[in-house]
């Protein structure tokens, strides 16, 4: 027996994603050659259920792709279905209570993942020459893709050398030849400073890496939780059991029980080749591949009619504005309440692609603090601007806590009617950034630094804890018996 529920077994999420109805199990043929791409970035753009393709043009029959895990739904439950069922949470979940729920995980006690002897992701083991990258349907997602991805909704599995930190994370791979992956390891994400621990030593990098794992695990390791913090004990605190992990075939190191797919290998020290280009996260694809670690794969081990879990990248709202951008959210939100900032929520807006992350402040609490507009954005940029998961997202956005963040359109008013051109924002051409932002400056790209802000949406009386115009809006404009009576008899005016 492994372990059940959306949370921690993978299988169990697509089944109950198919019978809520916010997953479809699709039988007529697809090719893994754009149409799985094509259609699940129809899916994200549409709000419509998960696609399951269960009958891939080429492919072992069996071999399955689940596009957008983590899409948007449509469902009357709310947009945030798929993702809450991620964290075993109810489908209508808010997106406050689930940062919440993130953040009261990061307090509590890690959960160290539980050794089992073996698990589904057993059933099938593949090793020498019964290795080869192909036997799977590895999709092409977009026309001007480099090559096909294998890894996009998965995560690397490296520990340091003195086996004290374990690191889980989600980055790329792409298919380069029958036994090996290429994608990226910057020196800045956990991946690359193990992989630069082992290399120093003149040795490869004990590698796995996990598709179709426990959502949750997944989910964590698209978190930009601190260095030498283990992403297995979060992903126990935060479903409130340990997770089973088995052995790897080849080195010590642990993977989740229930994975659909585990490759075993390394990650050479110095060999590199072309990656890309992808679709990406901010919405581009641009021209060129770059120099990328090459991962050679020596063992696969899957479970039977094995599942693919794939992210078609691109314009929002897809994984790495749902996933991703909502696990910067909880690390940011965390940071900046613990550093003791009046601060209400924080959100990456999944239609700003994970390029900015919009904080509202308590205008209450801000007018006790006394901090001014400039020493408020100051702080929040020192918090933000020197952390893990501040140096992923360029752009800061202030906003009073009369803002549902969450809510985009509010977003936007606030942003046209209260950000003040020329005062509103304080640039930090020397803050470390993520390289990939598309506006950045070849200088900032090559320097690491730069092309980063805080703009403020507040206005000179929330300072003083008070808003001087009132909302002209069907909440704020009406008395309550005016406003129940015409929800009440809404149906009888005709709509
Ligand atoms: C769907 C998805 C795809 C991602 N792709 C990449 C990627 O290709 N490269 C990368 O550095 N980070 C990528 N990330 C973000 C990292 O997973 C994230 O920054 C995480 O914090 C990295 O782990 P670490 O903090 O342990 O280094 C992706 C996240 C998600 C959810
Ligand atoms: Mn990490």
């Amino acid at each position: 027996m492994t372990q059940r529920g959306s949370a921690l077994n993978f299988r169990d999420f697509v089944e109950s994603s198919l019978a809520v109805g916010d997953a479809v199990d699709i039988r007529r043929p697809v090719s893994p050659t754009l149409e799985v791409g094509a259609i699940t970035r129809r899916v994200y753009e549409t709000r419509s259920p998960a696609p399951l393709f269960s009958n891939l043009a080429g492919a072992e029959p069996g071999f399955r792709i689940l596009g957008a895990p983590a899409g948007l739904s449509g469902l009357d439950e709310g947009a945030y279905g798929r993702l809450a069922a991620h964290f075993g949470l109810a489908r209508d979940t808010t997106p406050r209570a689930l940062l919440e729920k993130l953040i009261s995980a990061m307090h509590a006690d890690p959960v160290a993942p539980r050794v089992v002897e073996t698990g589904p992701c057993k059933e099938n083991v593949l090793t020498g020459d019964d290795v080869d990258l192909e036997r799977f349907p590895v999709p092409l997602l977009h026309q001007q893709d480099g090559g096909r991805y294998f890894g996009t909704y998965g995560f690397h599995v490296v520990r340091s050398p003195d086996g004290r930190w374990t690191s889980w994370s989600v980055s790329r791979t792409m298919l380069h030849g029958r036994t090996t992956l290429v994608g990226p390891a910057m020196p800045q994400q956990h991946i690359g400073m193990i992989h630069a621990m082992w290399r120093e030593k003149g040795l490869p990098t004990p590698w796995a890496m996990v598709l179709g794992a426990p959502p949750a695990a997944l989910a964590a390791a698209g978190m930009p939780l601190p260095a030498e913090v283990n992403e297995d004990g979060y992903v126990g605190a935060l479903a409130g059991s340990p997770v089973e992990v088995v052995r790897t075939e080849l080195h010590d190191l642990y993977v989740p029980a229930n994975a659909e797919i585990v490759l075993e290998g390394y990650l050479s020290p110095d060999e590199t080749a072309p990656e890309g280009p992808m679709g990406e996260y901010h919405g581009y694809s641009f021209a060129e591949s770059k120099q990328q670690p090459v991962f050679h794969v020596e063992a696969i081990t899957h479970r039977d009619d094995p599942i693919l879990p794939v992210c078609v990248a691109g314009l929002p709202p897809e994984e790495n504005h749902t996933i991703w951008g909502t696990m910067i959210s909880a690390v940011s939100l965390d940071l900046l309440r613990s550093s003791g900032l009046p601060v209400d929520l924080a959100w990456c807006s999944y239609e700003a692609a994970t390029c900015w992350i919009v904080v509202s402040v308590d205008i209450g609490r801000l007018a006790e603090s006394g901090l001014g507009e400039r020493e408020l954005a100051d702080a929040v940029a020192d918090v933000l601007f020197t952390s893990h998961t501040g140096w992923l997202v360029p752009k800061v956005l202030l906003v009073a806590n009369d803002i549902d963040i969450t809510d985009i359109n509010q977003v936007v008013w606030a942003m046209a009617t209260r950000y003040h051109p020329g005062t509103g924002e304080y640039v930090h051409p020397e803050a470390p950034g993520i390289p990939m932002v598309p506006y950045l400056t070849p200088e900032e790209v090559r320097t690491g630094r730069g092309g980063k802000s805080v703009m403020s949406c507040l206005l000179p009386e929330h300072f003083e804890g008070v808003s001087k115009g009132v909302t002209a809006s069907f909440r704020y404009s009406y008395p309550e018996e005016m406003r129940q009576r015409v929800v009440e008899n809404w149906a009888d005016y005709g709509f």
